[in-house]
């Protein structure tokens, strides 16, 4: 099969038979096999109804239907495990991206050897102040944090090769960094396509601004995790290290003061370098605990997956 097209959705009734009909029209004149599977998180609009229909009607629909809303990495997940094509797209349900540009994503992999294409909605049709701006500024912080220099990292239309989506684990929030989580598993060709973006012709957007909250605390994680996710204890070690020797510096130099040049002074506890003692060392001690706990937690956690194997000879 050439494409499995992924769609996690919540409540897309409406648009639904309109995106099957133009992926399906784009196929045929292509002439590409394909399958589209369709992610329905706990809609609760007739949007189940609507998968069902068309995939009785056509074999080559395949639906999921989550027993609630788990959000759209899970979906995403559920629906990279399925799928079987060489190439895999996902996109949004809400008509926002172009089935159109599927030829072109598909040679992009195909042909030019990329791992990964995403999208890039260079002209955004939503709202400036609660879409534009801040994902603007999440994509700068984005691409300073991973090194992966796309535009757009959270747009919804993006194209894998099938090995790349069996080898990432998308979970929580972490579809907008698919991206990231796939240069971390090895797969580094990755590139963007400047693609058409259309306004919401039905329903709603389900995503405001409390997304980029969720979003930046996501990439503070995904920046811990993979610069330090396997080593805690060369981080919170270091940190420790330092201030314990800035807490021990002084003390050292307000114990020989009082014992030995200074002995008529003030109190050591009426000196201010007696409070940055003291702070800095506990500080410093708990840094290093956390290093210590950390690596424990590293090596209890049974490892579900340290390594995959890209290919096998003679089995
Ligand atoms: N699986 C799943 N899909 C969702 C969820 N929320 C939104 N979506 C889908 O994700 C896509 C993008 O959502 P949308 O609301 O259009 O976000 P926007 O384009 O950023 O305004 C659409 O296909 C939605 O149906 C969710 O909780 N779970
Ligand atoms: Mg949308």
């Amino acid at each position: 099969m050439n494409i499995s097209v992924v769609i996690p959705l919540l409540n897309e009734q409406d648009s639904l038979k309109e995106l099957y009909d133009w992926i399906a029209k784009v196929m045929q004149s292509n002439h590409f096999s394909y399958e589209v599977i369709f992610i329905d998180d706990g809609s609760t609009d007739a949007s189940w109804n609507v998968i069902s229909q068309l995939s009785n009607q056509n074999n080559q629909v395949k639906g999921i239907k989550f027993l609630k809303n788990f959000g759209k990495s899970q979906a995403l997940h559920a629906g990279f495990e399925k799928a079987q094509g060489d190439v895999v797209i996902t996109m949004d349900a809400d008509l926002q991206d172009s089935p159109d540009e599927i030829p072109e994503l598909y040679s992009m992999i195909v042909n030019e050897g990329f791992d990964l294409v995403s999208g890039w909605k260079k002209k955004r049709y939503d709202s400036i102040i609660s879409k534009n701006l801040p994902s603007k500024l999440f994509n700068w912080a984005a691409r300073k944090t991973s090194g992966v220099k796309l535009h757009d990292f959270n747009c919804g239309l993006k194209a894998y090769r099938l090995e790349v989506v069996k080898n990432i684990d998308v979970n929580g929030e972490m579809h907008r960094y698919i991206p990231v989580l796939s240069k971390n598993a090895g797969f580094s060709k990755i590139s963007e396509k400047e693609v058409v973006h259309q306004a919401r012709k039905y329903g709603e957007t389900k995503f405001g601004m409390d997304r980029f909250i969720n979003g930046f605390l996501d990439l503070i994680t995904i920046w811990f995790l993979s610069r330090f996710g396997k080593r805690p204890m060369h981080l919170f070690g270091t940190l420790g290290v330092i201030m314990f020797i800035i807490g021990f510096g002084f003390a050292l130099y307000l114990g020989i003061d009082k014992l030995f040049l200074n002995t008529s002074g003030r109190l050591i506890t009426q000196r201010p370098q007696f409070y940055i003692a003291l702070s800095t060392m506990i500080i410093g001690t708990q840094f290093f605990v956390a290093g210590f706990l950390g690596e424990i937690i590293l090596r209890s956690k049974p490892d579900r997956k340290r390594y995959s194997i890209k290919e096998e000879l003679n089995f």
